[in-house]
């Protein structure tokens, strides 16, 4: 956003329950644009006061406290959520080359409803909150600790006591961490593994600063050439395998399809980590310009 739109937007009154939120942008923005009153609602009512502005905390249930207030807003001008909504609704999806994101992007289109979708740390989440996703898609995170542990068993125990089909995004590093997850006798063939392998860990390749040097592709984007076919197969999982545009749309078919229940399935899907990155500063870029 511009300097001036910054300060249109800016709330007067904060009101937050639960704990992290993933946009840094979001938090530099409310830290810089703090309004006049946060309050923070949650049962325990600890204190964290993560935007330096905290006025308040209300200690409840943060759905009984928004019944309670709701009727506040009936026939108040909504001008102020209108505004923000009018503006998302300017920024357009993002529409690229094959890549990770295209990749998430596709998949979301393509999702039968109802289902559920598990989003592992951290491009997959950074990723997929630029697609709209379809109304009955129910959305579960786990991130953990901000971590990649535990993002595909928590995925494969929820999927094992669910009747909706359920779809896992996960990167290389986060899957590979995991593994074990799938040597476990208790899921069914409602899994289906959407394995985004850019043979490292693709999230440092976006921080500024990163030299790309030998010794941090070494020790901090962890650079691989690992597959998961063996493990996979040996799970009793149909494997496919896709490295570039004509492939995956050839494959999102039966993996999206609630017809073909018969086994879960992995699809392992080969990008370019320098082109993701790429991509993604072009279509973040392409937005600032947009908008001056
Ligand atoms: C247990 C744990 N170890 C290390 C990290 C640091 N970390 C954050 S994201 C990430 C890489 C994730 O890579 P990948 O799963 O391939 O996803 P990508 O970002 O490439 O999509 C790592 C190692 C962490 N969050 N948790």
């Amino acid at each position: 956003m511009t300097p001036e739109r910054q300060e249109d937007m800016a709330p007067e009154i904060l009101i937050t329950y639960g704990g992290h939120i993933v946009s840094k942008q979001l938090k530099k923005y409310l830290r810089n644009h703090p309004p006049r009153e946060h309050w923070h609602v949650a049962a325990d009512g600890k204190i964290a006061d993560l935007y330096g502005c905290l006025t308040t905390v209300i200690e409840m249930d943060p759905f009984e406290f928004l019944e309670k207030i709701a009727f506040l807003l009936d026939n108040k001008p909504t001008h102020y959520p209108l505004m923000w909504e009018n503006y998302c609704k300017t920024i357009p999806m993002p529409n690229l080359a094959y890549s990770e994101i295209s990749v998430i992007g596709k998949l979301i289109r393509a999702l039968p409803e109802p289902c559920a979708l598990h989003l592992a740390n951290s491009s997959t989440v950074r990723y997929a909150q630029l697609f709209t996703v379809p109304p009955r898609v129910e959305i579960c995170c786990n991130r953990g600790v901000n971590g990649i542990e535990g993002s595909l068993s928590t995925a494969i125990g929820y999927a094992a006591a669910s009747s909706k089909l359920n779809f896992i995004i996960i990167g290389d590093l986060s899957f590979f961490y995991d593994m074990n997850a799938l040597w476990n006798q208790n899921y069914g063939a409602n899994i289906r593994i959407l394995l985004l392998n850019n043979e490292g860990g693709e999230i440092f390749h976006t921080l500024p600063g990163m030299d790309k040097s030998s010794r941090s592709r070494e020790f901090i984007t962890a650079e691989h050439y690992t597959t998961a076919k063996g493990w996979a197969e040996e799970r009793g999982f149909i494997y496919m395998k896709v490295t570039g545009e004509e492939e995956l749309e050839e494959a999102m078919q039966p993996f999206t399809s609630p017809e073909t229940r018969m086994q879960p399935m992995l699809l392992e899907v080969f990008t370019d980590k320098e082109k993701d990155t790429t991509l993604l500063r072009e279509y973040y870029h392409g937005l600032k310009n947009k908008n001056e």
